[in-house]
């Protein structure tokens, strides 16, 4: 039965001897959506329909397979990715899948795909070679390839904005992101990663509100997105990080709302929250994380002593 159905995909790609992506959207029944196993994500089955995909293994076809990203929902990294899938509306064109389902992150099957190790990579349509690593990259890839709803900014100085927006949140946060959850580090470490997180919100602030900002003399400074009226990809890089600081930093280590001393960033938290493939990841990610507090995480891994013994340590900075 498997050989039968390859010889299908192989005569409908020779038939159909456009890119692979539109021979997968012929064999796909548009109403099927995306399975996630993921270890901390819903699981969702699939419709009913044609599904070739499901019997054609990922690395044993390179022509016409569907591409997948590999992800998991708590992944700020691949949350990106998944925002973007959902904004353009092509889940019916990119399998979203877990590690787990190579063998782990660990595995040999995995680190075939993902030499680095890292998570999300998306395989691309020959799944005879390793998948395409590091977030920022598959965004733009992605962007390119589906270009419409754009997430590119129409001015030279709305790209500026946004492409800061992102590299702000990728350069300087999200490599010291783990002081708000991972453990062990070393007490004052933590605490003075937290104080330059405050340092880093202040500048987006900066950029979002303030007349001297680069780009503030121009309609990309309108808000209520990074780069003017319409979400793009600097938004998209830095939401999930968002959905982390909003989620730790008050309950873990008694900040306050850090929305609300900074009212450019509160303006752009509330549209992202109101825009529906944001909203979706934010959930996706907020589950994931309510998971790791009722598993004890902050605990296991010494936070919330560290924060409870250690009082000569500044913990919150509003
Ligand atoms: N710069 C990379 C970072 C990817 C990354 O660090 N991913 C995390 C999950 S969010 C990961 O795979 N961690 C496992 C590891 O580093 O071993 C990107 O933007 O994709």
């Amino acid at each position: 039965q498997v050989a039968v159905l390859l010889c299908v995909v192989i005569g409908l790609s020779m038939i159909y001897s456009g890119s692979s992506r539109r021979h997968t959207t012929i064999l796909q029944h548009p109403s099927i959506q995306s399975t996630r196993a993921g270890c901390l994500g819903r699981i969702r089955a699939p419709s009913s329909g044609l599904r070739l995909a499901s019997v054609t293994p990922v690395r044993s076809v390179s022509v016409g397979a569907k591409q997948t990203l590999y992800d998991i929902p708590v992944s700020n990294h691949g949350a990106r990715v998944r925002m973007l899938i959902y904004a353009k509306g092509i889940e019916d064109q990119i399998n979203i899948e877990s590690p787990a389902a190579l063998g782990g992150m660990k595995s040999d099957g995995f680190k075939a795909i993902s030499p680095l190790g890292k998570m999300p990579v998306l395989t691309l349509d020959d799944t005879t070679v390793s998948a395409l690593p590091e977030s920022t990259v598959i965004l733009r890839y992605l962007e390119s390839m589906y270009p419409t709803p754009s997430l590119t900014p129409s001015t030279p100085v709305g790209r500026a904005r946004s492409d800061l927006f992102a590299q702000i949140v990728d350069s300087y946060i999200t490599p010291i992101q783990g002081c708000m959850y991972r453990g062990p580090m070393d007490a004052s470490l933590r605490a003075d990663q937290l104080k330059s997180v405050k340092s880093y919100l202040d500048f987006l602030e900066h950029l979002l509100s303030d007349p001297k900002a680069p780009g503030a003399d121009t309609p990309a400074a309108d808000g209520p997105f990074c780069a003017g009226s319409k979400p793009s990809l600097g938004d998209l890089v830095a939401y999930p990080t968002f959905v982390f600081i909003d989620y730790m930093l008050p309950k873990k280590f008694g900040w306050k709302d850090v929305f609300e001393t900074r009212p450019g960033l509160a303006r752009w938290w509330d549209a992202m929250n109101h825009w529906e493939p944001a909203s979706r990841v934010g959930d996706e990610v907020t589950e994931a994380l309510i998971s790791w507090d009722n598993d004890g995480r902050w605990e296991r891994v010494g936070i919330e002593e560290q924060v409870k013994t250690s009082t000569n340590l500044q913990w919150s900075f509003d």
